[in-house]
């Protein structure tokens, strides 16, 4: 079924030269009859605005904008949504954690009425297989002190990965402030929706570069949760949906 929805995908990097021209032709392949395109928002200090420029040379659906004096992830992201034009945007990182291949399945879950869709690693025919035993605690802290303080994340099984898509619309008015670096709970908290669909993916090492994470990730990220303590929208009427993998597949067909 062909669809007329316009996706726009927001990818962040910051010396990631070596995966985005793979990553752009990856979404290529994914997306194959869906109308997309994709916004770099780029703050490296290496060659990736030039293999960028390269690329939106050879790719309509690529945009980037390089950013010389300022810097963040969550800055980033944040001007990626202020920019993009799709009905629906996503957000995914350009080490090719997040597969590229997901993007079918969380169209088609926007497509059938979801608001939001948040891919998780936790739920049966999910994986958080590229993560060592160290980043798994801290991954697991992360959430499990974000369901705590956070009522909107209690039901979602993996609420602080940069993997997630939903409809433009649901911006309106929303105050999201670029704190640290979980861009997808400012999102949960600050916005409206009714419906969020959870679909299961398999997260990757990391292709070719260094990781980006640094000792502050973990002192903004709560001070980010104590903020959207006072700041937070209520979520009373909000359903959260998960989906197996065969029911994934039967909406992939159904929608996209
Ligand atoms: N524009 C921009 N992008 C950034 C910045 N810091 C990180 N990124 C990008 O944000 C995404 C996530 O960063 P990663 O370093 O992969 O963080 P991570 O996935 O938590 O860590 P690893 O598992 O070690 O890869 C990647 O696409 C980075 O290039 C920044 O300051 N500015
Ligand atoms: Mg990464």
């Amino acid at each position: 079924m062909s669809n007329q929805k316009k996706l726009s995908i927001v990818v962040p990097t910051y010396n990631e030269s070596g995966n985005v021209e793979v990553l752009s032709e990856k979404i290529g392949e994914a997306l194959k009859g869906v109308t997309y395109d994709i916004y770099f928002i780029d703050d490296s200090t290496d060659d990736t605005p030039k293999v960028l420029e390269e690329l939106t040379k050879k790719d309509d659906h690529v945009h980037f904008l390089h950013r010389e004096n300022e810097k963040g992830l969550a800055t980033a992201v944040i001007k990626g949504f202020e920019i993009a034009d799709g009905d629906f945007l996503a957000c995914m990182d350009a080490d090719l954690q997040h597969p590229p291949e997901i993007l079918r399945p969380m169209y088609a879950a926007l497509c059938s009425g979801a608001d939001i869709c948040v891919p998780s690693r936790l739920i049966k025919g999910g994986s958080d297989g590229g993560l060592n035993f160290y980043r798994k605690f801290v991954s697991g802290t992360a959430r499990w002190m974000g369901k705590i303080l956070l009522p909107c994340l209690k039901r979602i099984s993996d609420p602080t990965s940069g993997l997630f898509m939903f409809r433009k619309e649901m911006l309106q008015g929303a105050d999201l402030q670029p704190v640290g670096w979980k861009i997808m709970i400012e999102v949960l908290a600050m916005t409206d929706y009714s419906l969020v669909v959870e679909i299961p993916y398999s997260f990757q090492d990391r292709a070719s570069g260094e990781s980006k994470l640094s000792k502050d990730a973990t002192m903004q990220y709560i001070y980010q949760l104590f903020g959207l303590r006072k700041r937070g929208r209520k979520h009373d009427n909000v359903l959260v949906t998960r989906w197996s993998p065969e029911f994934t597949e039967k909406m992939v067909e159904k929608y996209v």
